[in-house]
């Protein structure tokens, strides 16, 4: 018995290894991408934004191909798959975690489980072992089979809270202020510290098409941001529960009429990021897709010009930093 348990236990853990080195790590929803040719039309939309620069200083950004999109199943399989490229650090974060530690764990116990299984039907059918065992306790398995599962759950338990702490974590007082409202079946997205406010509708498939964008997930104003500083993204809808999600940014929050739902995102590096409406909402619930663009600095000051707004001055911010001063000090007592 003991020998057969050590051989069973090698064949176990090759096999765990094989699978482990061939699995692929992920498994997603694939969307289904736009069909053309991203990089040609792009290369067409950067040049006609070279030709003719809009007042101002902005021109809106060529998208990437398979940057902040999904990939086509024809393009690349295995990143089809997957989960998008991440840009933001909770998402990298999220995303080591899937892959590092949550996809090797469930691959591991799987195999176990199945070994066992395969153990167990072979050497123990009623052919090759006529007479059973009539063990009914064994201590030091029954420790193990506790002990082992606590160590993996505290395993994974670590990271997991790490990450939904981090998610919560509040925007500084300086953050910019974005406020998505959801629309049967559009986004609006303002701007109070700028004064902007702009409605955002999903472009046709000969619009798409023309502007070298993914049909479906281009829309006609997108939702410009500057890079690599705190904004406050605030959701909520006019009508029905929407959800504003972007998966390559690690974002998805319900948008709840009557409800102001804050999380604050921090983009990466520059680029245009596509999601879409993640609550069934009505008839063309798949038809108000959401596109973000995060630019230097310059360029969104140069933008919210181009909208009628303006940044806020230097008193305004430091109204909002005293504000947020006095009430966090108010806090306590209440
Ligand atoms: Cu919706």
């Amino acid at each position: 018995m003991g020998q057969a348990f050590a051989r069973m236990k090698f064949g176990v853990l090759a096999m765990m290894a094989a699978v482990l080195t061939v699995a692929s790590p992920q498994m997603a929803i694939a969307q289904d991408a736009a069909e053309a040719d991203f990089a040609a039309a792009a290369q067409v939309t950067e040049a006609a934004a070279e030709a003719a620069p809009e007042a101002g200083g902005y021109t809106p950004m060529a998208p990437t191909p398979g940057k902040g999109m999904p990939v086509h199943f024809d393009d690349d399989p295995v990143q089809s798959m997957t989960f998008q490229d991440q840009y933001t650090a909770d998402g990298a974060y999220a995303l080591a975690m899937h892959d590092w530690l949550l996809m090797p764990v469930i691959t591991a116990i799987s195999l176990f489980v199945l070994g066992l299984l395969f153990y167990v039907g072979i050497r123990f059918n009623r052919r090759a072992n006529p007479v059973p065992s009539k063990t009914t306790h064994n201590t030091l398995i029954e420790v193990i089979w506790t002990i082992v599962p606590v160590i993996i759950l505290v395993v994974i338990a670590v990271p997991s809270i790490t990450l939904l702490a981090r998610q919560y974590e509040t925007p500084p007082a300086d953050a910019i202020t974005i406020k998505a409202v959801g629309y049967q079946w559009y986004w609006g997205y303002e701007y109070p510290d700028h004064d902007v406010e702009i409605i955002s509708n999903m472009l046709d498939e000969e619009e798409s098409q023309a502007s070298g964008e993914p049909f479906q997930l281009a829309v006609d104003n997108r939702m410009v941001v500057p890079v690599g500083v705190p904004l406050r993204i605030q959701t909520t809808a006019a009508d029905v529960i929407h959800a504003f999600a972007v998966p390559s940014l690690w974002f998805k929050q319900d948008a709840v009429p009557g409800r102001l739902n804050e999380r604050m995102l921090v983009i990466d590096e520059p680029g245009v990021y596509y999601g879409q409406c993640s609550e069934l909402c009505g008839a063309l619930h798949g038809f108000m897709p959401i596109a973000v663009e995060a630019v230097p600095m310059e360029q969104f000051e140069a933008w919210v010009a181009t909208q009628g707004g303006s940044m806020p001055s230097a008193e305004e911010v430091a109204d909002a930093d005293a504000a947020e001063e006095s009430e966090s000090e108010a806090e306590p007592a209440a």
